[in-house]
């Protein structure tokens, strides 16, 4: 691997129908399956960002269904550069679940001072099928462990470049410090940190 490529993980947590297979397709380019990951139920999703010389390429995980198993949890799991944990505004139960769903990451990778947690509140466009008030997110959120929170509509669109900066953001500033340097003045002057 050339030193100006860089590959992370990307899971996505959350339950299922709140939109993470929207979110992930709506973002990425190519999409392909693995035999292994076949069996599991997983897909690939990848997304190129280009920086100044040096790509970045995010490999972004997406299992459909529930992983009912441990097995299958810690296939999916283990590796993760990085979490993306979703609920649904309009799915108060989806909420209620976010700490189930890092909890069972957690076991998994405990070491997540290292790893980007992105709290995400999505189908924001259904506002008058709300369940969860923004405040209820910011509260979750303002209780610590997650990075970052963002609200977006994967059937709008609102919001959803943002997220996927935000995780590209999350991953120089934690893992690639000496990257930082040489692309602070191409990457944070246009997403912001
Ligand atoms: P999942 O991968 O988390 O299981 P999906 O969820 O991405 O499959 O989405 C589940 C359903 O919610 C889909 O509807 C999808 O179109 C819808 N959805 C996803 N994101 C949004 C959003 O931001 N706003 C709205 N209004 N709907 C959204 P269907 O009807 O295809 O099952
Ligand atoms: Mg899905």
């Amino acid at each position: 691997m050339n030193e100006n490529e860089h590959t992370f993980k990307i899971v996505f947590l959350g339950d299922a129908a709140v939109g993470k297979t929207s979110l992930i397709t709506r973002y990425t380019t190519k999409t392909f399956t693995r035999e292994y990951l076949q069996t599991i139920g997983c897909q690939l999703n990848v997304a190129e960002i280009e920086v100044s010389d040096i790509t970045i390429r995010l490999i972004i995980w997406d299992l459909a269904g529930q992983p009912r198993f441990d097995s299958v949890r810690k296939l999916y799991f283990l590796g993760s550069d990085a979490a993306v944990v979703v609920y649904s505004v309009t799915d108060r139960e989806s909420f209620v679940n976010v700490d189930g769903w890092l909890q069972a990451f957690q076991r998994v990778v405990p070491t997540t001072e290292q790893i980007p947690l992105i709290l995400v509140s999505n189908k924001i466009d259904l506002d008058s099928q709300r369940t969860v008030k923004r405040e209820e997110g910011v509260k979750r959120y303002a209780n610590q462990v997650f990075h970052q929170l963002i609200e977006t509509s994967a059937k709008s669109g609102d919001n959803v470049l943002e997220l996927f900066s935000i995780v590209t953001t999350l991953l120089i500033q934690f893992r690639l410090a000496e990257l930082q340097e040489r692309l602070s003045p191409f990457f944070f002057s246009s997403f912001g940190s």
